[in-house]
């Protein structure tokens, strides 16, 4: 029978999907899927948090609950108390009404949504993205209507940051331009500014009238704490000045699959605040019409629990420590190898992943002789790691530097 999609051709294959797939197809039993950001336990397994285990047997009690539409908006208390974790307790913009905050469906849906107001909104088309960035930035805006263009941000000869281009690179953007900033543990590269970096990016921002869109999706897995990796956000926040965070529950709670996050813009007042809210809907509505209710509800009762709250945070360092102690035990096994090269870089880079350096000869190498997958870019995702699992990857990394340099 004919059909109607006869002349659509195949989709340009997307990296972390190729990857993905892979590895799904691959049926070694040693086989080992480091591409994609999300934590594994020390047995290699997916971990729910207690936090979130308790709060959802406390949910599935209620009998008072029901499931109902929540408001296009979401659920109030979450987008409160959402904001409160990112902005802090004492934020002179949350008492002062000019900030609007929208549950959306994790840290890309709000990315999106904030994409499809700004491609409204905003005058000035261009939005600039650091090189490298996530690979779904550019799709995000691209799709919206907005014009990509990157600033530089690494540099692969220190492994570190390329802080003068960077600078240079902003301070060339036309006025009223957006530009992309990771609030913490920087994907894929692994390299943060330091707060003193931060204040300078600040002044290059503000003096050029650029509007600033955090993208806050490891909030707490830089160092292992709610409020150090929340500093950069803060610091653009207490000048007065605007800017949009988009807020993903994913990684800090392990809430990956049930699509909880938010979406902050803070405004220069509350009459602003308040228009800005009423667009914001007409983004949602036709969307999505209203968010998914389960998610929130775990978030909100963990935030709004103090017990709860502690037990969520010493979690989340628990996570991050493990992170650390992998980077540890990679450099050292690599170390013992006598593999070619500085590994360093591997302590030094901060979050989820390392940025090996690896190029996409080696890990294709090592995808073949050792069925370990990471990203083409040579990001290997150090939160899949385990102790049983670190030499598999040493010996992986020594024999693709060696024989394939
Ligand atoms: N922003 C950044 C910087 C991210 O790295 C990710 C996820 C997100 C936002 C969106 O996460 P949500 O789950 O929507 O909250 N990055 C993962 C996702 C895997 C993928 O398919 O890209 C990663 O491995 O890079």
């Amino acid at each position: 029978m004919d059909s109607s999609f006869s002349s659509i051709v195949p989709a340009p294959q997307d990296p972390i999907l190729t990857v993905y797939f892979a590895s799904r197809d691959d049926p070694s039993p040693v086989k080992l899927n480091l591409s994609g950001g999300s934590y594994r336990s020390e047995e290699g397994k997916p971990l729910v948090l207690q936090a979130v285990r308790r709060a959802e047997q406390q949910l599935a009690n209620d009998m008072s609950r029901d499931k109902d539409y929540l408001p296009l908006d979401g659920l109030a208390e979450f987008n409160k108390l959402s904001a409160k974790l990112i902005l802090g307790d004492e934020s002179s913009a949350v008492k002062e009404n000019r900030v609007v905050t929208i549950q959306c469906l994790s840290g890309t849906g709000s990315l999106r949504v904030g994409a499809e107001f700004l491609a409204k909104h905003n005058q000035e088309r261009v939005i600039l993205v650091s090189n490298p960035t996530w690979g779904n930035h550019p799709n995000i805006f691209s799709l919206a209507g907005m014009s990509v263009e990157y600033y530089r941000y690494y540099d692969p000869k220190t492994r570190g940051l390329d802080f003068k281009g960077m600078l240079e690179d902003l301070g060339a953007a036309p006025s009223g331009a957006i530009v992309v900033l990771q609030a913490c543990a920087h994907n894929p590269t692994g390299v943060d500014p330091t707060l003193k970096q931060w204040e300078q990016i600040r002044q290059v921002v503000r003096s050029k009238s650029l509007l600033p869109f955090f993208d806050n999706a490891y909030q707490g897995f830089a160092s292992g704490d709610l409020e150090s990796d929340a500093q950069a956000v803060r610091m653009f926040v207490n000048d007065g000045g605007e800017c949009l965070i988009a807020q993903s529950f994913a990684k800090n709670m392990g809430l990956y699959g049930e699509r909880i996050g938010a979406l902050t813009i803070v405004c220069t007042s509350e009459d602003v605040a308040r228009k800005v809210k009423s667009q914001l809907l007409l983004v949602v509505r036709p969307m999505y019409l209203s968010p998914p209710i389960h998610g929130a509800s775990i978030v909100t009762t963990i935030l709004k629990n103090s017990d709860m709250y502690n037990d969520w945070t010493v979690e989340l360092k628990g996570m991050a420590n493990r992170i650390l102690r992998m980077r540890k035990q990679l450099n050292e096994a690599l170390q013992a190898r006598g593999t070619p090269g500085d590994w360093s870089h591997i302590i030094r880079q901060i979050g989820m992943f390392s940025f090996t350096g690896l190029n996409e000869k080696q890990v294709r190498f090592i995808a073949k002789e050792y069925h370990i997958y990471m990203n083409y870019d040579g990001r290997v995702s150090i939160a899949g790691l385990s102790s049983k699992t670190v030499s598999q990857l040493a010996d992986a990394i020594h024999a693709a530097v060696t024989r394939m340099a």
